[in-house]
């Protein structure tokens, strides 16, 4: 092990120093709001932790699963008990990565936290990742040892024969007598947090890339806070009274974001939940009485119709981040719940969301305005500044910003300070910007520029259509042709009229070059856990 870690670094092991892109390759970083400014020397985990205690937060639920409620005290001291597992047990230095895997629960959240405590490096997971795929990340982030929830045990143990880098695996949620929750009964309930510097790495994220190796994002101390105290406070204008709920995993930053940080960073609780369906997560608002909820845009537009059944007069306020999200949706969930839904695009090399709207900021089609402590911009193909109303790549930068783990791929999102989100987006004359497509997934049909997501949303305002996917397929005459992926209401029985009559209904609500020339009816179409829809299995005829 080497000891090239910057002077004043807490890192004993420079793994993650010797790893960062060079400085030259680094998106400009902007720190332009007074809540901005942090010390030089930063723990995140003891910030959301320790100094929330201070402040008078002990007594209050910072965690709720069906099975248990957590304090802010019992929160922490299961978070230092654990800290020093890693420590004690397991020997792990500053800087060593720890590969954590478990669908959110409250111990999922405590070793998270803890990982932070100690000064390593949360390689967070997502739970259904299969052997094969946790081992490129742990050969790609050199993981020696994994914190794993034990139902999640089969797979951590075949990726650990495979690949012997990992060395040690302690399991939690685990009643064994080497389980965490055994070693930690032996362990005082205090830990100093490690006195790390607000650029030391304390995260790797891995993207749930479509494509090629999965790039490990690594974010700092500094970056988990100002998350926290960007769209939190001048969007969601969340507060300490405020119940979290919702369905992305904590592996995945929008999760781990809005339903640990968010919350603990301002004295308010998280219900975790493992496993939802648009049916049990209205249940669990009602039951828990949640104010906000983060889920994608394909969960509020199942849950809209079931939304009657539930009392949902504790909702507030809603979240929908991950893709595009469509107005019929947006038009559907409010008629539904009454409420006007905050859309945000966020990406896990920027941590979290970055262009947003609630409430009267709202415009129904666009995304929103850069948030507060973010700038952005559209870039042509010149890597100019685009006039509004014209299309181009969508560039930002803020607090927050890309720094892949020893990867080439670097350069492509990040130019001129600038990160590259790989989005084609739009900025009206008032700041709005209006996502079009992803850059790759722009429809190109007889020299028509076409975005897949605006012929899905005139799609899904058809009234037999419960699900959509339009992509570009290969075609002789027109280069492509647009075509519609289509999942049917149930009882809604598949026929060649009535694809005819969705194409004529198409047809009548936007332009009609942009039709879908083709339709295929499915059972169901490819989405990714985080709830994104795989576009690139239906073209290439998945
Ligand atoms: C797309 C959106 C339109 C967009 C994420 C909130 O999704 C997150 O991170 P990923 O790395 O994907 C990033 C890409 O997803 N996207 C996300 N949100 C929207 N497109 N409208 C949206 N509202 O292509 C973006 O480049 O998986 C979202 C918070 C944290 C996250 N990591």
């Amino acid at each position: 092990m080497t000891t090239t870690a910057r002077p004043g670094s807490a890192h004993l092991d420079s793994f993650a120093y010797d790893n960062l892109p060079p400085r030259e390759q680094w998106p400009e970083l902007i720190f332009s709001l007074p809540e901005l400014e942090y010390p030089e020397r930063l723990n995140c985990a003891a910030e959301l932790l320790d100094r929330m205690c201070e402040r008078g937060c002990a007594e209050r639920i910072a965690l709720r699963s069906p099975a248990e409620s957590w304090t802010y005290r019992s929160l922490l001291e299961n978070v230092n008990r654990i800290a020093r597992v890693l420590q004690e047990d397991m020997h792990l230095l500053p800087g060593n990565r720890v590969l954590l895997r478990g669908a959110n629960n409250p111990m999922m959240a405590a070793c998270i936290l803890a990982v932070f405590k100690a000064g390593c490096i949360a390689v967070p997971t997502m739970p259904l990742l299969r052997a094969k795929e946790l081992g490129a990340i742990l050969d790609k982030a050199e993981i020696a040892a994994a914190l794993c929830s034990s139902p999640l045990r089969a797979e951590m143990e075949s990726a650990r024969e495979a690949h012997p880098v990992l060395r040690q695996v302690v399991y939690f949620n685990e009643p064994g007598p080497q389980g965490m929750e055994a070693r930690m009964a032996a362990k005082p309930a205090e830990f100093g947090a490690v006195d790390t510097l607000a650029e030391d790495v304390c995260l790797i994220s891995f993207t749930s890339g479509t494509t090629g190796m999965p790039k490990g994002t690594m974010h700092f101390h500094r970056d988990v806070l100002a998350i926290c105290d960007c769209f939190p406070r001048s969007v969601l204008q969340s507060g300490a009274d405020d119940i979290f709920i919702g369905t992305p995993p904590l592996a995945f930053t929008f999760g781990l974001g809005g339903l640990l940080l968010f919350p603990l960073r301002v004295g308010a609780s998280a219900v975790l939940l493992e496993k939802l369906t648009p049916e049990t997560l209205l249940k669990s608002i009602a039951e828990f009485k949640a104010t906000i909820c983060f889920t994608a845009p394909t969960f509020y537009r199942q849950m809209a119709p079931l939304a009657k059944n539930f009392d949902l007069s504790s909702l507030q306020k809603t979240v929908s981040a991950g893709e595009a999200l469509p107005v019929s949706t947006r038009d559907a969930w409010h008629k539904a719940s009454g409420l006007v839904m905050i859309d945000g695009i966020g990406a896990t090399e920027m941590l979290h969301i970055f262009i947003s709207a609630a409430g009267e900021q709202v415009r129904a089609g666009a995304t929103g305005k850069p948030i507060p402590g973010y700038q952005a911009c559209v870039l042509d193909d010149n890597g100019q500044v685009a006039a509004p109303g014209v299309v181009g790549r969508l560039a930002v930068k803020g607090p927050t910003g890309c720094r892949y783990l020893a990867d080439e791929r670097q350069k492509n999102y990040v130019l001129n300070g600038w990160n590259l989100t790989g989005d084609a987006y739009e900025m009206d004359a008032d700041g709005y910007y209006w996502y079009r497509a992803r850059s790759d997934d722009m429809i190109i049909s007889a020299g028509y520029n076409i975005a897949g997501p605006e012929v899905e949303d005139a799609v899904l305002r058809h009234e037999a259509v419960a699900e959509c996917a339009v992509v570009g397929v290969a075609d002789e005459e027109r280069g492509q042709i647009v075509k519609a992926y289509v999942v049917l209401k149930p009882g809604m029985p598949a026929s060649d009229a009535l694809a005819k009559d969705i194409q004529t209904f198409v047809k009548n609500s936007i332009a009609p070059y942009k039709y879908p020339r083709a339709i295929e009816f499915r059972a169901a179409l490819p989405r990714t856990e985080t709830g994104k829809l795989q576009r690139f299995k239906l073209r290439d005829g998945v």
